[in-house]
């Protein structure tokens, strides 16, 4: 089965564990388990990563540039975190796997916070932007990829 790949970037692994002002109280693993669902609902297979490290984000990223040449990976749905605001090397990434599919997606609305996290630098290169609704937007973005992988193959 085609598979979609949930990556997730710096200090998501405490998603649930603090702030729920502002994150809510669920954890990764329970978005991991919401995300695996919604995936098999949607015809997909789901792989989930998180990590804290800008290059072990990026290898992950040149990894699915490769299975998708290979058929293997559809798309991706990825919260960079902060690095979202700072990482060029993220941007030079997402846009070497072009065509490979990734969708951004932020829990809480960035652009209503500080205003360094008003500006991303992944967005560019995305192929959609899911901002401010919760973890249930990673729900939001699956569909939406699972749309666009259906578009793409029309
Ligand atoms: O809203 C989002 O999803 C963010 O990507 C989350 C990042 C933040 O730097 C971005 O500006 C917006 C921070 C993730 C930190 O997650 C935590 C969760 C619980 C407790 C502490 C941090």
């Amino acid at each position: 089965m085609p598979t979609l790949l949930l990556l997730n970037g710096p200090n998501l692994n405490l998603l649930g564990t603090r702030e729920p002002g502002l994150y809510g109280s669920t954890t990764l693993a329970d978005v991991e388990a919401q995300c695996r669902a919604d995936a098999q609902r949607l015809g997909f297979e789901l792989e989930a990563f998180q990590s804290n490290h800008e290059g072990a984000l990026i290898d992950k990223i040149h990894e699915a540039g490769r299975r998708h040449k290979a058929g293997e990976i559809a798309g991706v749905v990825f919260n960079p975190g902060a690095f979202t605001h700072t990482s060029v090397a993220i941007f030079d990434a997402i846009s070497g796997v072009k065509p490979l599919p990734v969708i951004e997606i932020h829990i809480s609305n960035v652009h209503a916070r500080e205003a360094f996290r008003h500006h991303s630098y992944v967005s560019p290169a995305a192929a959609g932007i899911v901002i401010g609704f919760g973890t249930e937007g990673y729900s939001l973005a699956l569909e939406g990829l699972a749309r666009k992988i259906a578009a793409a193959a029309r």
